[in-house]
């Protein structure tokens, strides 16, 4: 905990500075941010999970807390309002005695609609940034979530602290170890839901702390993008696995997919040579990474690499920027390269020009890329090229001029196999990137 002490000092002092700049230019005195409160299920004395306000989490690793309060200027010490009742229902967290408590002015909160009084008298110059507006204009406040103060700290936060890498690299040890273990299960010829199971055991990461939920898909599974479901029963024959899956650090996320092919069963070596293929166009790509390049044209090598492979596997029967051009390779990789990672596994900030949030959307051709940004030192990315079997896509290739160039039998022998995604996580250094993944012996 205290290897994060020097790092963390220095993350709040950016985010200090961060927070000056953020006032100024909306004409504030400070910032309170919510961490966020229960949510009740409809009709029902249940919560759902916390998730806790990602503004809030940028200054403290508290992730888990609701009903706490911050109250930063971005010049004197902030103040922390940390929630701490009286309640033998659930469990109560200690006083906070950490590597980061020392940076905080901390108040101690016993109800959670007593905060008031730690809050400051006069609201007007003030802004709330948090999702419960009514909660906000109930406290008085008339600015909520101001767009200019929004937009400039979106926009910073691509450029990741020292502390924030440090969580990343972490985030990834706890995944990969997952990772490893999922591999293990699915070799074993386990069933997706007990493949989850070996996931969070290893990566100590049950499915709400992970980032995002975790896609565990056998066979066909694999073809679906979002497959978010886990079958308790094994399928007869494991042909092939696709795992995206994640883990947390102080709120810091990791985000990686591997996809395996089972040996022995008909066709897996050639569907092992496909995965081999994106696995080089996973590393290329990410050799191409760099400051000053276009985070729009690493998605568009991506097509470059995937019409390669569909043009040696035979699939098409066409040269890559013939198969580019013509747009076939947005049937099999119909999704973006990536996206900026930390605090949210998509982080935000992608799809901006400036500090201002000045729109910079995605090419019409490319709806689906989630950051159209200049790459630059600090920032972090994953990288994650995929070529799939989807019914729906197929369908509607063979329904174009196109499809008398398209071997259908290659392409129904792959099918069983689902499809194929290879998922890193980077830091672009100034003068090299850092593949946090591969560093830990992911292959
Ligand atoms: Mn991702």
């Amino acid at each position: 905990m205290s290897q994060h002490k020097a790092t963390y000092q220095q993350h709040i002092e950016e985010l200090q500075a961060r927070t000056r700049e953020a006032l100024q230019r909306e004409g504030l005195d400070g910032l309170v941010i919510h961490s966020g409160q229960g949510k009740r299920l409809f009709l029902d004395d249940n919560h759902y999970p916390f998730k806790v306000n990602p503004q809030f989490k940028a200054w403290v690793p508290v992730i888990d807390n609701p009903n706490c309060w911050l109250v930063v200027n971005g010049v004197d010490k902030p103040t922390l309002i940390f929630y701490r009742p009286e309640d033998f229902w659930h469990k109560v967290p200690p006083e906070p005695n950490d590597f980061w408590t020392d940076s905080f002015d901390i108040k101690l909160l016993q109800q959670a609609d007593a905060v008031e009084k730690f809050l400051p008298y006069d609201k007007s110059r003030f802004a709330y940034v948090g999702e419960y507006i009514e909660v906000a204009k109930a406290l008085g406040f008339d600015n909520v979530n101001p767009d200019r103060v929004l937009h400039y700290l979106h926009y910073q936060r691509a450029y990741k602290t020292d502390y924030e890498l440090d969580c990343m690299r972490e985030a990834n040890k706890l995944a990969v170890a997952g990772h490893k273990a999922a591999e293990q299960a699915f070799r074993e010829g386990k069933s997706e839901f007990d493949i989850n199971l070996a996931y969070a055991a290893a990566s100590r990461q049950g499915d709400n702390d992970v980032p995002y939920t975790s896609i565990v898909a056998l066979n066909e599974h694999a073809s679906i993008l979002h497959y978010m479901q886990c079958d308790t029963v094994a399928p007869k024959e494991s042909r092939s696995f696709l795992i995206d899956a994640g883990a947390n650090y102080h709120g810091y996320a990791a985000d990686i997919t591997r996809t395996y092919a089972q040996e022995g069963v008909h066709n897996s070596a050639m569907f092992r040579d496909l995965i081999q293929a994106v696995d080089k166009v996973t590393l290329t790509l990410v050799d191409s990474l760099k400051p000053g390049v276009a985070y729009t044209d690493i998605h568009l090598l991506a097509h470059d690499g995937i019409a390669q492979i569909l043009h040696d596997t035979g699939m098409v029967n066409l040269t890559p920027p013939e198969i580019v051009e013509m747009g076939i390779t947005r049937t099999f990789f119909p999704h973006g390269i990536g996206h900026f990672l930390g605090l949210q596994v998509h982080d935000v900030g992608g799809l901006v020009n400036d500090d201002r949030g000045t729109p910079k959307p995605a090419p019409d051709d490319h709806p689906f890329l989630r950051c159209t940004r200049m790459v630059e030192a600090r920032q972090v990315f994953t990288i994650e090229p995929g070529l799939y079997f989807i019914d729906s896509l197929l369908r509607d290739l063979k329904a174009t001029p196109a499809s008398k160039y398209i071997n259908w039998d290659t392409i129904d022998a792959y099918k069983p196999f689902g499809g194929i995604r290879i998922e890193d996580n980077i830091i672009v250094h100034r003068d090299k990137n850092e593949n946090m993944t591969r560093d830990l012996d992911l292959n």
